[in-house]
Order: C-alpha cells, then sequence, then structure tokens
C-alpha cells in the first residue's frame, strides 16, 4: 500500500469517527443505532461540551501516539547497530530536557482546564424551573414531581411486541414516561429504594447513581423536543439490562396539557404502589 493510500484510508477512518453520531438523529431516532461510532448528537450544553472534550482527547492522543511511532522508527532506522556502529557518549542535552518536562505539564493543563470547567458546570444546578425524583426499583424507575402534588409515575419495560406496537426501540421502551418542557432547567433528585442503580440519558449528558439512603442531584436543560432513551447504567442485579427510561421533551404548553392530565392519572399511584409489585414480579422470572 503506497503511503497516500494509507493517509487516505486514516483520514477516511478519522472523519468518519468523527461523523458517525449525526445519523442517529437524522433519522429521527435518540438512541444509539446498530454499529454507530460516537456518541448520539447532543441536545443540552452540557453534552455538547462532553462531546467536545472527547473529541479534544482523542486528538490529543493520536497526536501524541503518531509522534512517539515516528520517533521509535526513526530511531530504528538511525541508531540501529549497522547504521550506527559508533554511538554517541553524550548524557546530557539541557535543551531537550527543558522540552520534555514542560511539553508534559503544558499538555496536562490543555487536558486538565477544560475538564475541570465541565466537571463543575454538571455538579452546579442552576435556577432550575421543575424538579423531578427519580428513585430506582428492581427493575423499574418510579418518578416524582414534588413541584406537581408529588404525583409518581412508575416506568416499567415494554415486551417487545409492545414496544414495537408503540414505535418504540426494543428493550428501550417504557408504558410511562416522564414529560418535562423543552429550554427549561430541569433539576434531577436521584435515589434508589433497593440497590444502586444509575440514571443514566445519554443525549443530555446525564449519567448518576441512584444510591439507596442517599440524594444525589443532577441537571438538564433540553434543546430539542422529541422522545429520549436511557438505561439504568449500574450493574444492579438480574434485570439490569431491563430498566429503560424515556424522558419526552415538548413545547411549554404541550407540558402544562399534560401535567392536567397527568395529575389526574398519576396523583394516586403511590397507594397501589405494593399490589403493582406483586402483580408485575411473577410476570418477570
Ligand atoms: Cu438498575
Amino acid at each position: 500500500m503506497s503511503l497516500n493510500k494509507l493517509f487516505s484510508v486514516v483520514t477516511a477512518f478519522i472523519v468518519t469517527f468523527f461523523s458517525f453520531g449525526a445519523p442517529a438523529l437524522a433519522n429521527g431516532t435518540n438512541y444509539a443505532e446498530p454499529k454507530q461510532l460516537g456518541f448520539m448528537e447532543p441536545v443540552t450544553e452540557v453534552m455538547r461540551d462532553i462531546v467536545g472534550f472527547h473529541d479534544l482527547l482523542l486528538w490529543m492522543c493520536i497526536i501524541v501516539s503518531v509522534f512517539v511511532l515516528v520517533l521509535m522508527i526513526y530511531i530504528f532506522i538511525k541508531f540501529n547497530a549497522k547504521a550506527n556502529p559508533n554511538p554517541s557518549s553524550t548524557t546530557h542535552h539541557t535543551g531537550l530536557e527543558i522540552v520534555w518536562t514542560t511539553v508534559p505539564i503544558l499538555i496536562l493543563l490543555v487536558i486538565a482546564i477544560p475538564s475541570f470547567k465541565l466537571l463543575y458546570k454538571e455538579d452546579v444546578i442552576p435556577q432550575s424551573d421543575l424538579t423531578i425524583k427519580a428513585i430506582g426499583n428492581q427493575w423499574y424507575w418510579t418518578y416524582e414531581y414534588p413541584d406537581h402534588d408529588n404525583m409518581s409515575i412508575d416506568a416499567y419495560i415494554l415486551s417487545d411486541e409492545d414496544a414495537k406496537a408503540a414505535g418504540h426501540p426494543r428493550l428501550l421502551g417504557t408504558d410511562a414516561h416522564i414529560v418535562v418542557p423543552v429550554n427549561k432547567t430541569v433539576r434531577m433528585i436521584v435515589t434508589a429504594s433497593d440497590v444502586i442503580h444509575a440514571w443514566a440519558m445519554p443525549a443530555f449528558g446525564v449519567k448518576i447513581d441512584a444510591v439507596p439512603g442517599k440524594l444525589n442531584e443532577t441537571w438538564f436543560k433540553a434543546e430539542k423536543e422529541g422522545m429520549f432513551y436511557g438505561q439504568c447504567s449500574e450493574l444492579c442485579g438480574k434485570d439490569h439490562g431491563f430498566m429503560p427510561i424515556m424522558v419526552k421533551v415538548v413545547s411549554q404548553e404541550e407540558y402544562e396539557a399534560w401535567l392536567v392530565e397527568a395529575k389526574e392519572e398519576y396523583a394516586e399511584t403511590e397507594t397501589d404502589n405494593l399490589t403493582r409489585v406483586a402483580a408485575v414480579l411473577p410476570a418477570q422470572q
């Protein structure tokens, strides 16, 4: 393979790698496609920053690896016993020592500054418009809207047939989902009732542990309407892979209309939680 051809193959690979996330949203799906490389299209500022930071790190890895590889090849050719029978006896080169100390420090600074900025942005919750509490259970999610009569929604996975009929991807559809208004800051309080789960929504850049007895906090501000899919991201037990998450982002008007209906539908579910668990568990065995 000529050097030119090799170069074009590598370029094609890198371009494909960075642009693969786009088709996931282009056809209207907010979940990972089979054979997808890279992330799905971000819909929050935090996720955009995460993708940007990931790309920065990837480029730095590529540049450092290629530089080291070229250096090694150069040394193999130039300084092998045949080509260089009389080795130099020089042991110190002050300039070079300064360079190989300062360059790694600079590289670390270039990584650390955006990394700390991003951590701070994820951790500090801005003035929120709405609070939702997510509770991880074996193996479904319960959502509460403390601002709205504490209504409580249980979301169980749909069977393959039901998901197909409802137009949701297999293993990612749930029988109920939370609804949030677009462009509003949502504060998520996350906990669990039994074992450690994790509430993860890749398109929002949110992944937070749900720990029994502890309240974790995170936030997101979705900038695009649509249905978004996520999953429990902690190995929580035998049905860990069967507790997906669905979040529907709608306009403010649609959200208010949904609230009126939802308050009627979910206001009293608290009392029949136990009977529901009992009814559902045998079916999942
Ligand atoms: Cu879980």
